[in-house]
């Protein structure tokens, strides 16, 4: 039998921890023959401590072969300790009348002591996948913050946005999702990111000649993809979650066992590739072996795919400069 791997998840009495939680510990996240030891944190306040009981009670009764341990934290510094992935979903959400540059101060606080405790405890190949939004951004803080740890080993999480364009895309086509590859979403992993569809196939055919309308990229897709979180929220009357658990599950699940040569979308530090300035957080197209990505390379960025890049890079640049003052 496989050594148990130990997986940490902060906000794990949240909603997106309650269906991940039992994604990952019935073996969907890193195989049906791999154990898992669930090093769950949440904040020290009594209520979250309380509810996050509640989950591990109801982890238990599942009765999951594949848990092999499970403990519940207060502190980055236990919860971390020794991890090989850790799912960082806890973040401050925006209150009322919370500007937005309030709201990237809050996250930068917790991720900067996250990604500390991280480079204190954790595996020295720990992989890290921030969900908690802003996700590119506290995923930036967390590398920042963590200097001996491998900055390529720190991810955000732009795999929902990509599962969305894929079902988009699918449905235009009247194909299955199981025949398309190629699809990728570039950037920040908000309204601004960019869906591209141009090197898309579905069982080899082109998407692009297949669908052969702009106008619907421009002013259908984009939208679509790209403010999908906000028609969540307004028809369920919560933001989304099992389907937000369900990218964690698929980015993680890619980054260890491999994309067979497929792609797939990932936030990862930028290396320079398609002009991105090097350690920014940005979603690519990337292809996975062995535990490690890899951008892929060559592709022709067209004028309107320009734009898009610029558009969402020229955000998070902004994110980035509204935290560094906090990043010392
Ligand atoms: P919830 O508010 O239901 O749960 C978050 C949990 O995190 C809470 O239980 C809270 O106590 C805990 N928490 C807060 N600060 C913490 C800290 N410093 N350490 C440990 N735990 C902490 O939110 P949920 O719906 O689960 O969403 C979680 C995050 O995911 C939010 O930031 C949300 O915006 C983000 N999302 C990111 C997505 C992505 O594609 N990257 C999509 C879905 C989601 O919107």
């Amino acid at each position: 039998a496989k050594a148990p791997l130990r997986v940490a998840v902060s906000g794990a009495a949240g909603q997106i921890s309650y269906s991940l939680l039992f994604r990952i510990a019935n073996g969907d996240m890193l195989g049906k023959d791999q154990p898992v030891i669930l090093q769950l944190l949440e904040i020290p306040d009594e209520k979250a401590q309380k509810a996050l009981q509640g989950v591990m009670m109801e982890i238990n009764d599942c009765a999951f072969p594949l848990v092999a341990e499970m403990t519940a934290h207060g502190d980055p510094m236990t919860a971390f300790k020794d991890c090989d992935v850790a799912v960082l979903v806890g973040a401050r959400p925006r209150g009322p009348g919370m500007e937005r540059s309030d709201l990237l101060q809050a996250n930068a606080k917790i991720f900067t002591a996250q990604g500390k405790a991280l480079d204190a405890v954790a595996s020295r190949n720990v992989k890290v996948l921030v969900v908690g939004n802003p996700a590119n951004t506290n995923a930036y803080i967390a590398m920042k913050s963590a200097p001996n740890l491998p900055a390529k080993n720190f991810t955000a999480m732009l795999r929902l946005d990509h599962n969305r364009a894929l079902s988009q895309v699918a449905a235009k086509i009247g194909k299955p999702i199981a025949s398309l590859e190629k699809l990728c979403v570039w950037g920040n992993h908000s309204p601004t990111m960019h869906a591209d569809y141009r090197f898309a196939t579905t069982d080899g055919a082109s998407v692009k000649d297949l669908i052969n309308d702009q106008v619907w990229n421009k002013e259908v897709f984009l939208p679509t993809v790209g403010k999908r979180g906000a028609a969540i929220i307004e028809a369920r009357g919560l933001s989304s979650a099992a389907s937000a658990a369900s990218a964690a599950i698929d980015h993680v699940h890619d980054w260890l066992l491999g994309t067979n040569g497929k792609w797939t979308t990932m936030g990862v530090p930028s290396d320079g590739s398609y002009g991105i300035p090097e350690g920014i957080m940005f979603g690519f197209p990337v292809t996975t072996e062995n535990g490690e990505y890899k951008i892929v390379q060559g592709l022709e960025i067209d004028a309107f795919t320009q734009e898009g890049i610029n558009k969402t890079l020229a955000e998070l640049e902004g994110e980035r400069d509204a935290v560094k003052d906090l990043l010392g």
